[in-house]
């Protein structure tokens, strides 16, 4: 029972009630529009409704850079404030049901009263991320040179059995899928042998995947480059795959936008992973040079659009076990990440209903005839079509607010945890 939200009923209400005649009046007019191409604009609501996107819990602290962080009041110290913050976001923007946690971060010796605590805010739980690409205060083995591909068999058990442990936790917790990023490779050439390291991390993950619990997947996320500056040992998507093939049906490649070399057509990896059945999920963010973790749609809004191109056409076509989880993956520095986290969240769901938009018949007619900029244009016109009213109105019906960013800064949220907050976060959190 949701007994301990954030923001009041009442308070969000009030906020709506001065929005919501415009809007009504902009949603008559753009389901006129959408009515002359074939779209019923009430079902594009439902579809966002039922659009779920998971905020990981390091989202809502301040990022950084490899430089400095820069911390801002009310920050949420612990993983019961990181949820409260994310209630707030899920108050308001009604996208972001589920919280990815993170271990060690998160770490908590009652794990029953997380889920309460959850539960208490409406908030469930997705993917479990480990974490072995840095060390722990008592740890007996150092990841300083790798982790679930490292030389010595004894890190490779305390790597192996960190895993376990976020599968322990996550199965307390609700969750049913173990995402594992790795930050194993190498800075100079000849440091590593490439392929002695990739067969101890396909051993190291045969282990971990032959201990997950029924109805459970697990995701590889890869990275081209850093922190390993020469090499990484799962640097991009082809790797990836090979592994999940070699894992068997439950490993799945995620697919975080930031971990490709800055000239790869992303959407056609997805394209290529859903082909081959082994598309398990998304890492959100934007960027404009490396993993840069900006804000979803930021950047190039067009690209997400084309990922979700992607998607939608799987499930047009009826793709046989297509099933991605969504979760946003940025990293904060100069904003409030409860903005951040509601911007980028409606990034998403804009991308998702400009590509319903497609007519996937006409689309494919241009295809098979050479009908070039016919084809071009059908995805550039769905692209430019303004969805807002459609976002706005998906999160009034769901309980949310018309402008979540304005309702958010009218609540006084941050500076009431200004107030509330004030010791020193302890630990610091990475972005992956
Ligand atoms: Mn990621």
């Amino acid at each position: 029972m949701a007994d301990r939200l954030p923001i009041p009923a009442e308070f969000l209400a009030e906020q709506n009630a001065g929005l919501e005649a415009h809007l009504r009046v902009d949603f008559e007019h753009l389901g006129g529009q959408l009515e002359r191409r074939g779209t019923a604009i009430d079902r594009l609501v439902e579809r966002v409704r039922g659009l779920r996107v998971a905020i990981p819990t390091w989202g809502v602290g301040t990022g950084g850079t490899r430089f400095a962080r820069f911390p801002m009041p009310g920050e949420p110290r612990t993983i019961f404030e990181k949820l409260e913050d994310c209630a707030v976001v899920q108050q308001l923007g009604r996208a972001t049901p589920t919280v990815s946690p993170h271990l060690p971060w998160d770490r908590v010796d009652d794990i029953d009263a997380l889920r309460r605590h959850a539960e208490a805010l409406d908030l469930g739980f997705d993917a479990v991320n480990s974490n072995t690409f840095q060390d722990q205060p008592g740890q007996a083995h150092s990841y300083k040179y790798g982790s679930l591909t490292h030389a010595d068999p004894a890190v490779r058990a305390q790597a192996i059995a960190h895993n376990l442990e976020c599968i322990a936790v996550g199965e307390q917790l609700g969750s049913t899928a173990l995402t594992v990023w790795i930050a194993d490779g190498s800075n100079f050439p000849g440091q590593q042998h490439f392929a002695r390291a990739l067969d101890r991390y396909v051993d190291s993950m045969r282990e971990i995947y032959a201990k997950l619990p029924d109805g459970w997947r697990l995701f590889l996320e890869h990275k081209l480059y850093e922190p390993a500056l020469y090499s990484t040992v799962v640097a991009d998507w082809g790797t990836s795959y090979a592994c999940a093939e070699r894992l068997g049906p439950r490993a799945r490649c995620l697919v975080d936008l930031g971990h490709h070399a800055p000239t790869v057509n992303v959407e056609q990896i997805v394209a290529r992973l859903i082909q081959f059945g082994k598309l398990g999920g998304f890492h959100f963010n934007d960027s404009k040079y490396g993993d840069d973790d900006l804000d979803t749609g930021a950047i190039d809004p067009f690209r997400l659009f084309l990922v979700f191109n992607e998607l939608v056409d799987a499930e047009a076509r009826g793709v046989d076990d297509f099933d991605p989880v969504y979760m946003l993956d940025q990293s904060h520095n100069m904003t409030d990440p409860i903005e951040s986290l509601l911007e980028s969240a409606a990034a998403v769901q804009r991308a998702f209903v400009k590509a319903l938009l497609v007519d996937r018949d006409a689309l494919s007619a241009a295809q098979e005839t050479n009908d070039v900029m016919g084809a071009a244009r059908l995805l550039r016109e769905a692209a430019q079509i303004d969805v807002a009213p459609v976002i706005k109105m998906a999160r009034l019906a769901a309980g949310g607010a018309i402008d979540p960013i304005a309702a958010y800064r009218a609540s006084g949220y941050r500076a009431r945890m200004a107030e509330a907050r004030t010791a020193e976060p302890t630990g610091r959190s990475g972005i992956v």
